[in-house]
């Protein structure tokens, strides 16, 4: 598999030998092909860039594994390194990226994505698409946490639009496109994004919405019992600016931590996890590192969690 950056040593405190002192940065190793989870980043804002928005997201998949370092360790998790995109190169780096999550997979492992923008969306969906669980007949699903579709028709790819390539590569494939979006802002998208989900049968649960928690349960439970591989991606610009300053596209209201939290945790006990993916993460505008602390946590608790 190749990458662009090999995986780095990862750093942070010691509390001495033993399992009992564990940490993240002590329990990771670089992916041989291991069948458990693996990291890999996309360092990208490219896809941020084309699309209006304010770059850096680039830095993300560094922040978060030093947000994920100090973590207790509660897994055995492997690191591929990092897939990053120089310059204006953002489809080539989405093929990298589908490639090593295609690789990760096949040899049995859960790819733990590391953006970047939320163009990582289409390079990890591309790569279940050609995993060979997948191409065995498996039905994806994508579930999206984000204030955003991410459904623009643009004349190039960006942050947004992944899942506007994703679900037309499907339909020229003759695939079914399942995907729902937790989160959505009615402010943030305008008609024709609603009028596009509509036609491509995108399940939407808007932000406001989420604080019925037996309703967000449920609408994420059901989505996951109709497909077999789950994408789980989860755009830190659907959580309060409060909680998640350190974003390329804050939101006004956004949705608790608790109602994300819940939707992580009913995918990650569905069974059906396949790919966990964290996007939008800009450590530019972060606070005190808060942002990255919060998707570090939601990293760990998925994995902790997932049956
Ligand atoms: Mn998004």
């Amino acid at each position: 598999m190749i990458v662009d950056t090999p995986p780095q040593p990862w750093t942070g405190r010691d509390d001495g030998p033993g399992p009992e002192h564990a940490r993240w940065h002590q329990m990771i190793t670089p992916w041989e092909g291991q069948s458990a989870p693996c990291v890999i980043g996309f360092a990208s804002d490219e896809g941020v860039r084309r699309n209006g928005g304010r770059v850096g997201a680039a830095g993300g998949p560094a922040a978060l594994r030093t947000a994920l370092a100090p973590l207790a360790a509660r897994a055995v998790v492997h690191d591929a390194g990092d897939v990053a995109v120089s310059g204006t190169e953002l489809e080539a780096g989405q093929e990298r990226l589908a490639e090593a999550v295609r690789t990760i997979l096949d040899a049995g492992g859960l790819p733990v994505v590391l953006g970047g923008g939320h163009e990582v969306a289409y390079g990890t969906s591309t790569g279940l698409a050609h995993s060979a669980r997948a191409l065995a007949g498996k039905r994806i699903g994508v579930i999206n946490i984000d204030a955003h579709f991410d459904l623009r028709d643009a004349e190039v790819p960006t942050s947004g639009t992944p899942f506007r390539q994703l679900a037309s590569e499907a339909a020229a494939e003759g695939r079914v496109f399942s995907y729902a979006v937790v989160g959505i802002s009615e402010a943030n998208n305008t008609r024709i994004l609603f009028d596009t989900a509509a036609e491509l049968g995108v399940q939407v649960l808007l932000d406001h919405e989420c604080g019925d928690h037996g309703r967000l349960r449920t609408f994420v439970a059901e989505f996951c019992a109709g497909v077999d591989l789950v994408h789980l991606t989860i755009d830190l610009d659907a959580l309060p600016a409060s909680v998640a300053p350190g974003v390329s596209a804050p939101a006004g209201f956004g949705i608790s931590l608790d109602a994300v939290r819940l939707a992580c945790r009913t995918v990650a006990s569905s069974g059906r996890l396949a790919v966990l993916e964290v996007a939008e993460l800009n450590p530019s505008y972060d606070i005190d590192g808060r942002t990255a602390r919060t998707a570090a946590r939601l990293i760990d608790e998925v994995l902790a969690t997932r049956s």
